[in-house]
């Protein structure tokens, strides 16, 4: 398994010590999520018993392959904890994620949740986020005019494809991928691209993490 793998998996079975009997629990999306379902089901067949809330259809389906119980906001809208991974990690647990296309309902389930932990390889920790595109969900229609006026807060926003048509949110939605190369206000930034009216959500996950479980090779650290 190459390191940062190993550095993934080592994040998430950190991550599994946090779920108790009980729980209802956010399930994020990305690779490093996978682990954390991989752990997560052997301690399910070994009698835990939760119920898991998925942030997008991969999950959900990752989920049930592993015969991890899930609900929906439909049957509760108490979150005791979610696990997440994330693109970018900054030093204040301010985060860029959306890399995987389901920033929207990642951040649903993030808000929803009583407390949120983050897994990452080591990789994702740095000094200032923006070096990673930052991703903006926007609605389809005049899309092209919201990519001009995100356009003015100085990043370059590129329309993202799947195959040879713009990718499609499981809301819907298209994905900008808007290259600010660093961001240096967050919650500022954050604050002024959610003015627009055709933006939907941004990968911005301001003062929503309460931990960052990272990994480098065998060594766990966690930063609250
Ligand atoms: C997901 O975690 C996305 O928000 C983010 O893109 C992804 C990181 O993916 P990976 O764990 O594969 O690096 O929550």
């Amino acid at each position: 398994m190459k390191s940062k793998d190993k550095s993934k998996q080592k994040a998430a079975q950190a991550a599994v010590n946090y779920i108790r009997d009980g729980m209802t629990v956010g399930l994020g999306t990305g690779s490093t999520m996978n682990y954390f379902l991989e752990e997560l089901k052997h301690h399910v067949h070994s009698g835990l018993e939760i119920q898991g809330i998925p942030t997008s259809k991969q999950t959900a389906e990752i989920a049930k392959e592993n015969g991890i119980p899930l609900t929906d906001f439909s049957q509760t809208t108490k979150i005791d904890i979610a696990i997440d991974g994330a693109d970018e990690v900054d030093t204040n647990l301010q985060l860029i994620k959306g890399g995987g296309g389901s920033l929207v309902r990642e951040k649903i389930v993030a808000q929803a949740a009583d407390k949120l932990i983050i897994i990452v390889d080591a990789s994702k920790r740095v000094a200032q986020l923006g070096n990673f595109p930052l991703p903006v969900e926007v609605i389809p229609f005049g899309w092209q005019k919201t990519a001009a006026y995100l356009e003015t807060f100085g990043c370059k926003p590129v329309l993202r494809m799947a195959d040879k048509h713009p990718f499609i949110s499981d809301n819907g939605n298209y994905i900008l991928d808007c290259a600010f190369e660093t961001i240096n206000e967050p919650e500022r930034l954050h604050q002024q691209l959610k003015q627009l009216v055709g933006v939907v959500e941004t990968g911005l996950f301001i003062n929503m993490a309460d931990m960052i479980i990272s990994a480098r090779n065998e060594v766990v650290e966690k930063m609250t």
